[in-house]
């Protein structure tokens, strides 16, 4: 496939970005073709439909490159300088740049950059808050194991107060069957039923009656800016430890779509976050926190990380620098400015949007307003070549599997170039294929949750206007994906 590539046309006109991805498909078939076609098929896929998932996007072919090498056959546990293997030099030195470009990119006093996922952050920044408290100047190690007991005991008693699932929380943050809830005892506030929002006031109530060691704060599916500045307050009040959770927006924060006492840096002492989302950075995990808890935080591995990813913090690494620039300035602005409008417009179609709109990437619709769930929407919207999620929404009468809601994101659409005028025709193929979409109904004529049908040529239709869309905003232009595909055997 790659000789192909070298003799397809004279050198000058060959381009890097088609080479490397060549070059590597051609290595991974000759480990197993079958991922080689599968690594093929997801970009024709990704490609065909339009990725409206809010927690995706599509990082640069840079921080994919950094990910593909021999950095994964090293082991690293320990950080920077403390390594419990030998020969870590060359992985000290990717980590350390990771980690300052992260502080700069930030303004952050101390960042950890090994976790593997959101989720892990955020057990590393609870593991680090727990620690912290029931700190010992002797070494835990060395403790009796009566006294060890003891202290295992009350770290296990501590409470934990976080946003609900419904309301728009992530599972890590006090879900009943997540290991969160197992360590801590947790309560969960919520945002009003009818209105789809936080209120302070309540908040403010509820820090006091629980007076939690961790109040933590973020979701995957709330649409509007939260004032950390205020919950600063609230929770110095009852002297709670604040962490956020910001894998959802962290890519607004770092370009300054969200700024000022909606940024949560300045005000937590602990923030967590994924790096692949409005980041734009390659799947992994990051823990940003004050000095005072740096000591705690970096022993996220081996405490509760296995090795770290050398391959991935380098690509971090590569994230972090792009995002430090001005057109990612200009991306972020343009995330939220195309979210805006394709809440304002599907509005305008007569769609239920929670909120009324949204501050940030997230749009979140309720289509139990239109008689059909968020399953059957969510798998209607895919076969007419829309990827996005269902999602639960306050008080949600269908629960987590079926949901009465969908939650849209501009990430990555932005990031293929799409703008306003884009935004109102996928929020018009969107309303349009929702009001096409009728409920099955069993042999007792009750209504399907699962099973629907589409009106007759919606599903044609929409698949031509989302293809004349992406026409025009190709993903990762320069592979010439059709030639991939004639010339791996
Ligand atoms: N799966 C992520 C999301 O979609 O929001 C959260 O973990």
């Amino acid at each position: 496939m790659l000789n192909e590539y070298l003799s397809s046309k004279p050198l000058n006109e060959l381009n890097t970005e088609m080479l490397t991805f060549t070059a590597n498909l051609e290595m991974v078939a000759r480990g197993n073709p079958q991922i080689a076609k599968s690594i093929l098929q997801e970009l024709i896929d990704q490609r065909s439909h339009l990725k409206l998932i809010a927690s995706e996007n599509y990082c640069s072919l840079s921080t994919q490159s950094a990910m593909g090498n021999l950095l994964t056959d090293k082991y690293a546990e320990g950080f920077v300088g403390n390594r419990f293997y030998a020969g870590c030099d060359n992985v000290d030195n990717i980590e350390a740049i990771a980690c300052d470009e992260a502080k700069r990119l930030f303004g952050a006093e101390h960042a950890y950059v090994q976790p593997h996922s959101g989720a892990d952050a955020n057990l590393v920044a609870f593991l680090a808050v727990l620690r912290k408290k029931f700190h010992t100047t002797e070494n835990i190690l060395n403790l009796p194991k009566d006294e060890w007991e003891k202290i295992r005991k009350d770290m296990g008693n501590q409470r934990l107060l976080g946003m609900g699932l419904y309301s728009g929380g992530h599972l890590t943050h006090g879900y009943r069957h997540n290991v969160s809830a197992q360590l801590f005892e947790v309560f969960n506030y919520d945002v009003n039923e009818n209105t789809g929002l936080l209120e302070y006031d309540n908040l403010r109530n509820m820090l006091q009656e629980v007076k939690p060691l961790i109040f933590l704060i973020g979701f995957s599916a709330y649409t509007r800016n939260i004032d950390y500045s205020l919950l600063r307050q609230y929770a110095d009040e009852v002297g709670a430890v604040m962490v956020v959770d910001m894998a959802h927006f962290a890519g607004l924060v770092a370009g300054g779509a969200i700024s000022g006492k909606y940024n949560p840096i300045p005000y937590a002492d602990i923030v967590t976050t994924t790096t692949h989302k409005t980041l734009r950075g390659p799947r992994g995990g990051m823990v940003l926190c004050k000095q005072e808890y740096a000591e705690f935080v970096d022993k996220g591995c081996p405490h509760v990380l296995g090795g770290p990813l050398p391959h991935v913090m380098a690509a971090k690494a590569i994230a972090f620098k792009e995002a430090n620039s001005p057109e990612y300035k200009a991306y972020a602005a343009k995330v939220v400015e195309n979210s805006t409008h394709l809440a304002a417009t599907l509005v305008t179609k007569g769609i239920h949007v929670q909120t009324g709109g949204t501050d940030n990437h997230i749009v979140l619709v309720n289509v139990e307003k239109l008689g059909i769930t968020g399953r059957q929407a969510e798998l209607a919207l895919r076969e007419c070549g829309l990827t996005l999620n269902r999602n639960t929404l306050p008080g949600d009468k269908y629960g987590p599997w079926y949901t009465s809601g969908l939650r849209f994101g501009t990430p990555a659409t932005t990031s293929l170039g799409m703008g306003k005028p884009e935004m109102e025709e996928i929020a018009d193929i969107i309303a349009t294929t929702l009001k096409s979409i009728t409920a099955n109904l069993d042999k007792n004529g009750n209504k399907s949750k699962a099973k629907y049908t589409l009106a007759e040529n919606a599903k044609e239709t929409a698949i031509k206007r989302v293809h004349s869309l992406l026409d025009k905003y190709v993903l990762y232009p320069e592979i010439d994906v059709e030639f991939l595909q004639k010339n791996l055997k």
